[in-house]
């Protein structure tokens, strides 16, 4: 069972580790992006996932200082890829408390001063029922990001409370398709729904990237569908910096 205040200590003594999940443009073959997700290197238990801790950290306010440490470590990381020319953009998860804390905009400005990371290259990704919640609150957060030169796209749309009305009103970059619709693609409803979600991106001029690509017939399926951009097994695993980088050397 994991406390808050093994959390803080595993901060302190900076046992939490990045890995990335390399998104891939089916059209050209490259790896354009990764996501970060975050693991616990944990001294007895050994890597730990994030599904084991997350929420735990999710409910105390300990997910702030966690939340801080992934994206700057994400553009310290970030920065080092570009420096080497491997030129991705960072999609980094942002918690609901992290979302709506009055920080975040100056924290976010800092951490980009700090790494000197291309804030262009940086993508927040949140969640549905974080972005409909405080419309107005909202609209005004996500518009400040932006003007730092940030991406905002939201993950697995479809899956919360989305009002259409106000997902136009947003000012955000790209939709993810959650691996749920993915995964079974095959079942007429879920591929009715990507359908859905790939036409509605393109009508409001939104990015796409497609989550939980495993087989190659999912893979076909979402290009002839109209999406390119993805990432899952298939492509993929979330992988370490080094894992990443040979990555590159192959087939960046
Ligand atoms: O990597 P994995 O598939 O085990 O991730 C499980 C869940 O944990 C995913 O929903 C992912 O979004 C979430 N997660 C992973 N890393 C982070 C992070 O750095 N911040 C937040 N808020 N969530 C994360
Ligand atoms: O909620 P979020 O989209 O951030 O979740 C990302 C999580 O999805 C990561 O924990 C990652 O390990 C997991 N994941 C990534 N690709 C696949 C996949 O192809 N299949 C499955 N089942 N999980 C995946
Ligand atoms: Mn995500
Ligand atoms: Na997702």
């Amino acid at each position: 069972l994991v406390i808050e205040n093994d959390l803080r200590r595993a901060l302190e003594k900076n046992e939490f580790v990045l890995h990335y999940q390399p998104q891939f443009n089916t059209l050209n073959q490259q790896l354009y992006g990764v996501e970060a997700l975050i693991r616990w290197q944990h001294p007895r238990l050994g890597l730990v996932a994030p599904g084991q801790f997350m929420a735990v950290a999710e409910e105390s306010s300990i997910i702030l200082p966690i939340g801080e440490w992934v994206v700057r470590e994400a553009c310290r990381q970030g920065k080092t890829w570009h420096d080497k020319g491997m030129i991705v953009t960072m999609s980094v998860n942002l918690s609901p408390k992290q979302f709506q804390s009055p920080c975040l905009v100056e924290l976010l400005s800092e951490i980009l001063e700090e790494t000197q990371f291309d804030p262009n290259y940086l993508v927040l990704e949140i969640t549905e029922a974080v972005a409909m919640n405080h419309i107005e609150k909202t609209i005004d957060t996500l518009t400040q990001i932006r003007s730092l030169g940030v991406q905002i796209s939201i993950d697995d749309f479809g899956t919360g409370h989305s009002s259409l009305a106000y997902l136009a009103k947003l000012p955000i970059d790209a939709l993810k398709i959650p691996r749920e619709f993915v995964n079974e693609l095959g079942v007429e409803t879920n591929k009715a729904i990507v359908h859905t979600i790939i036409t509605l991106a393109s009508n409001l001029k939104l990015g796409l990237v497609a989550e939980g690509v495993e087989t190659t017939s999912q893979k076909n399926l979402l290009q002839t569908m109209g999406c390119y951009k993805m990432q899952g097994y298939l492509l993929g695993k979330p992988a370490t910096v080094e894992e990443l980088e040979n990555e590159w050397a192959v087939c960046g």
